[in-house]
Order: C-alpha cells, then structure tokens, then sequence
C-alpha cells in the first residue's frame, strides 16, 4: 500500500533491511509513500538524503512526525502503534524466541551483506563471501525453527521473524543456497509467499525493481 504523503519509506527493493520494514507496513495496512534510493549509485551519500540516518542506509521512515532508522525498532513501532496482526509476542519465553531468531539473522548474515561491506571484500569474492555467510546463518537458524516453529517460524502466528526470515531467503535463491538442506526455513518461506502482504511487498512487486530481477 502506498500514497499516504504523511509516511514516507526510504527504501531499495532488493534490499534486506529495507524489506523487513516493508513487510510490516503491508502486513499493518499502512498507506506510505514509496522513495527509492538507489544505493547502487551512492544516492543514499547524496546531500538530500545523508542525513536521513546516522549511517546514511536504509531503509529510514519517516512517521508521525519522527524520522526512524533501524529495520527491527521501525517494525517495534509500526506494530505498537498501528493496527492489524502483533508481530511481537508478549509473552516472555515466545518473545525470547522470537529475539534469538532475529538476532541470529542480523548478527549472522543480515549484517555480512551490507553494501558497504560487500564493496570492501570486492566483485571476486562477493559470491563467495554471500554464499559462506548465509549457508552458515541457515545451518544455525534451521536447528532453531526446527523447535520453535509451527506454522510460521515462532509458533502459528506470522511475527517479526518471519519479516527477518523472507528477505533471507530472497538473497539465498540469488546466492545459489541449496535450500534442499534447509526444509523447515523452506516450509515457512512456501507458505509465507502465498500470503497477500508479502507478495505484495516482495522485492520484485516494488516500482524500483530492476527488470532483470523480475521473474
Ligand atoms: N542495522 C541496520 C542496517 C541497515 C543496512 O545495512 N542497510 C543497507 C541496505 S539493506 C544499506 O543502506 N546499505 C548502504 C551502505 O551500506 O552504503 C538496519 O537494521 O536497518
């Protein structure tokens, strides 16, 4: 959902952090307005946007008047604050859970796949590089959601997990993962992609999706 002027997304399609917002605000029924930066062409150091986070990166948003950077408190506060589904379970032992997958996501290979990063290691071994971390992450997060998933990754409900987990994937088809090796994480990611919030936030549904990348 898009044109509400009053919430605007900085965002880039193929981008990890800046899906997880995404899938939030569709999952919320948020009306937003779409910018796409191109960080391909260092637009997020441009002067109109550095600035919009300490770290000029995306996705920033900007929100009842705040201005928001940081994928999982941008989706802490949309769900606080917005209707619909709760992404954050409240009670303690399902929210530690739920905190563990996130975290082994960013800390094990959200983080590895940053623009920045992957410039610094170089187009020689950035396949290599992706394909290291992610297989790593997955082998870690399988063991996880094999305990703690029922339908979606921490129990029947979709919650901010699932926002972590989709991206990932995304980029693990692009990095030629064998997902064979991985059925629980295929399990959630098949039943997730028939959902209509994620197909219609899916990277390759977004106006700034190059061609090349659509199916
Ligand atoms: N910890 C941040 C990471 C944000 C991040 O790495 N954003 C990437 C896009 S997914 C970015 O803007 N990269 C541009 C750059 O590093 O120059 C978050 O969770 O939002």
């Amino acid at each position: 959902m898009r044109c509400n002027r009053s919430v605007r997304h900085h965002h880039r399609s193929q981008k990890i952090h800046t899906q997880l917002a995404t899938f939030a605000l569709a999952l919320k029924g948020v009306q937003y307005e779409y910018r796409a930066v191109n960080l391909l062409k260092g637009e997020q150091l441009q002067d109109k946007y550095h600035g919009l986070t300490p770290m000029a990166q995306l996705p920033s948003l900007e929100i009842d008047g705040v201005l928001m950077s940081q994928s999982l408190p941008i989706i802490e506060y949309i769900d606080e604050t917005r209707g619909g589904p709760s992404l954050l379970p409240k009670e303690p032992k399902q929210k530690c859970t739920l905190n563990e997958t996130c975290s082994l996501g960013d800390l094990s290979f959200h983080s590895k796949q940053n623009l920045k990063i992957l410039k610094f290691i170089g187009a020689e071994r950035k396949s290599e590089w992706g394909h290291k971390f992610i297989q790593e992450g997955f082998e870690a997060l399988e063991i996880v959601l094999a305990q703690t998933a029922g339908k979606y990754s921490v129990g029947d409900d979709i919650t901010m997990a699932d926002l972590c987990l989709i991206p990932q994937v995304y980029n693990a088809e692009r990095f030629k993962v064998d997902m064979t090796a991985f059925p629980t994480i295929s399990r959630i990611n098949s039943t997730l992609s028939k959902h209509e919030a994620f197909i219609a936030a899916h990277p390759t549904n977004q106006p700034d999706c190059p061609d090349d990348l659509k199916q």
